[in-house]
């Protein structure tokens, strides 16, 4: 009885402190933004935007994947049918509000028989 009783003090005892030890983890850690690789980043003026969420991958450390969200792409700056360098800004926060910004150039390039191919 009495190893009974001392067992289950220690198994409340392990319970308590981890509960204890996963309240007081404070994430101060921001996410991790990856671009993804082989993404165009050069497009014909007034070329159809792409899905700019599918460029990059997010990673927190307690969060694990954060999905990409289109809230969480900034296009203000970006016009399609302008020849021109773009950025596309994202900012991804995890759920203790860590932020991290990431940001793409793109590139807006003229029509042009030699941007489409030669004709057969
Ligand atoms: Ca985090």
């Amino acid at each position: 009885m009495k190893k009974l009783s001392i067992s289950l003090l220690l198994l409340l005892l392990t319970l308590s402190l981890s509960a204890c030890n996963f309240n007081d983890e404070v994430d101060e850690e921001a996410p991790v933004i990856l671009e993804v690789s082989e993404i165009q980043r050069e497009f014909v003026e007034g070329a159809t935007a792409p899905n700019w969420a599918t460029y990059i991958t997010a990673l927190d450390n307690i969060d694990g994947d954060i999905s990409i969200l289109s809230t969480m792409v900034d296009t203000d700056n970006v016009d399609m049918d302008t020849i021109g360098t773009f950025d596309v800004i994202y900012t991804v926060e995890d759920e203790a509000g860590n932020i991290t910004s990431f940001t793409i150039t793109i590139t807006i390039i003229e029509y042009t028989e030699y941007t489409v191919g030669p004709v057969q």
